[in-house]
């Protein structure tokens, strides 16, 4: 292993020093007899070193890694792999000589760049060569298996994801949604040894490093002490439901209208395929079985799109529009360019919408397999929202070149798409009468199913892995335990039995992706922070789930205010720039949806509730 040398005032990282190595919420390592004392200016060489050697390993890694995702091949998992395998070794280098900086009396900037760098891997390594090269062969080999899956029906014929989740969508025979949930699961099973096999890894990488496991790290990034991060987690999700409940508990009896109490009883979950969703994550697809009678507004996105002829492109430029409205700078030509917006028919591409920036410079891309729909306008806005916050924060320092936390990110391009009204799709010409204020609770209700039925499906795949990398769930329990959370938090139970010989914690992109999920939970109810306090700024003075901010300068400034920051402040520094108040609260969202809760309330009434 190559110790990580800096030129200036020459020190080491040994293998010695880095079993010390401490993090924040750990005992500070002891510093050495025989070493320089380290000061001020000893770390702002590093930092500055390290910033340059940053940027170029980064570059590098992205094109890499934006290869491997638009071409899914042998080689170029393994030259992706190469790449990851040098930046994570580099990464736990330079993590393990920032800690040696623990002791050290520092400016508050300083401090905060060196707690970023120990924090910056998503998955340590351990110092040991072979075992961070396995690590990166099975992060590829993961990503690879979810990029390439299929499913391939006895005749031989195969259906993409893509293709599954539209019949997810629009189907309404049980036993084809059926067959479409169970099919897709298939993809995960050869996932499981290799997913074990990366958890052991990374939780010895992250020992070395001070934490207790990977997903004590991971708890470790929020500007608070990792406990007090989960307590406000549940906190936050005590707030939201009650309404999550009673939202669950109207669209069961409307799915047993449907498919009859034998197949959805009126006191047990519902079943995982009747959602409209391949991870019944979020309802908002299967709104026409629930819409109320006289208070529908009547028009579908969808069609709206396909009525205008809105191609990929042209719901891109829409969106990009939107930004533009605020004061946003037009999206470089390149963008145009190089972005992916189609599934190409000849290759297997990782199809799970991402939004990049390679260079942190102009070239920002989004990679995406479009599909004309209304759900897929949102998350064209979704992700227009990160490549946003990327240009905004270009200009910091390489340490801050991310959001506030992980939740700002995912949240910015969704607090935008809340404005998409029908007063705003009128405006641009989509919708040619604005429905009436009668038919507010249709419109919510479509919301809440899309944004309500999220938030314990946000919070309960890293409840999930959290324990697996702490042990309280074992290998042979991944997938009981991955039901059980279901159960607990969504009410929702797998339609056909299940066994340990599935995994389909796998079937969901981001656990063989190994990204970090809380961030949506989080962005779920900052959304509804940033989009109350946005209109506010606009001067709306209507009802917030009408307020749009298009064309507002000011809730721009604002926003952009916010998003140049960075991370170089705390989130509750930024989440005070635009709302005013340093907390994180489900005020805002309970508050968007308190006439549906009435309405849910008078729907349920005689209802048996809960699961
Ligand atoms: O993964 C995403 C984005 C890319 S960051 C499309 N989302 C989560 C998901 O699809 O599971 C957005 C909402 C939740
Ligand atoms: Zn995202």
């Amino acid at each position: 292993m190559t110790p990580f040398k800096r030129s200036a005032t020459a020190f080491f990282v040994t293998s010695t020093l880095l079993l010390s190595a401490c993090s924040p919420q750990q005992q500070a390592a002891p510093v050495k007899a025989e070493q320089k004392q380290l000061t001020q200016a000893d770390a702002e060489a590093f930092l500055a070193d390290t910033e340059k050697k940053l940027e170029q390993l980064y570059l590098e890694s992205n094109r890499a890694e934006w290869i491997y995702a638009n071409f899914i091949t042998e080689d170029t998992a393994s030259l992706a792999a190469d790449v990851n395998e040098k930046l994570t070794v580099e990464m736990v280098n330079l993590a393990t000589a920032a800690a040696k900086f623990d002791q050290v009396a520092l400016s508050e900037d300083s401090r905060r760049k060196l707690d970023k760098l120990k924090l910056a891997l998503t998955l340590p390594a351990p110092q040991d060569a072979a075992k961070t090269a396995e690590m990166a062969k099975l992060v590829a080999e993961l990503g690879g298996l979810y990029g390439k899956g299929k499913y391939c029906k006895a005749d031989g014929s195969c259906l993409s994801l893509g293709d599954m989740s539209a019949i997810m969508a629009s189907s309404r025979d049980y036993n084809e949604q059926l067959e479409m949930w169970q099919g897709w699961r298939e993809i995960s099973k050869p996932m499981r040894p290799l997913y074990q096999r990366l958890i052991a890894l990374t939780n010895e990488g992250a020992k070395e490093l001070g934490y207790a496991d990977t997903g004590a790290m991971w708890r470790s990034k929020y500007d608070m002490p990792a406990d007090d991060f989960a307590k406000e987690l549940d906190r936050v999700w005590e707030q939201v439901k009650p309404l999550y409940e009673s939202l669950h508990c109207h669209v069961r009896s409307k799915l047993a209208e449907q498919y009859g109490t034998d197949k959805v009883a009126l006191d047990k979950p519902i079943p995982a395929h009747l959602l409209g969703n391949m991870w019944a994550q979020s309802w908002g697809n299967i709104y026409d079985l629930v819409a109320p009678q006289d208070a529908d507004p009547g028009y579908d996105v969808t069609e709206l799109l396909a009525k205008h002829n809105y191609d990929e492109i042209k719901m891109v430029r829409g969106a990009e529009a939107f930004f533009s409205s605020l004061g946003f700078d037009p999206l470089p030509e390149t963008f145009y360019q190089r972005s992916l917006f189609l599934k190409p028919a000849d290759r297997d591409v990782e199809c799970h919408a991402s939004a990049w920036d390679l260079d942190a410079k102009d070239d920002l891309r989004i990679k995406m397999c479009i599909q004309r729909t209304g759900e897929e306008f949102s998350v064209i806005h979704h992700e227009l929202g990160h490549n946003y916050y990327q240009r905004a924060y270009k200009d910091q320092p390489v340490y801050f070149q991310e959001s506030a936390n992980d939740g700002f990110h995912e949240a910015i391009g969704d607090t935008i798409a809340l404005s998409v009204t029908p007063g705003y799709l009128k405006q641009i010409g989509l919708l040619d009468t604005v429905p009436d204020e009668s038919k507010d609770i249709g419109l919510l209700l479509k919301m809440a199913m899309d944004k309500i039925a999220f938030v314990p499906f946000g919070l309960m795949v890293d409840q999930w892995r959290w324990k697996v990398f702490n042990g309280d769930i074992a290998p042979e329990q991944y997938n009981e335990a991955w039901w059980q959370l279901r159960e607990k938090y969504q009410g929702v139970a797998a339609p056909v039995a299940r066994s340990e010989a599935d995994f389909d914690p796998g079937a969901k992109y981001h656990v063989p992706g190994n990204v970090p999920y809380t961030r949506y939970f989080l962005a779920h109810i900052l959304q509804f922070q940033f989009h109350k306090a946005l209109c506010d700024i606009a001067g709306n003075e209507g009802a917030v789930h009408r307020c749009s901010i298009y064309n507002s300068k000011e809730a721009g400034a604002k926003l952009n205010q916010m998003l140049e920051m960075g991370s170089s402040q705390s989130w509750q520094q930024a989440l005070e720039v635009v709302t005013g108040k340093p907390e994180m609260d489900a005020t805002a969202i309970l508050a968007y949806f308190a006439p549906l809760q009435a309405y849910l309330d008078e729907q349920n009434k005689g209802q048996q509730c809960g699961w």
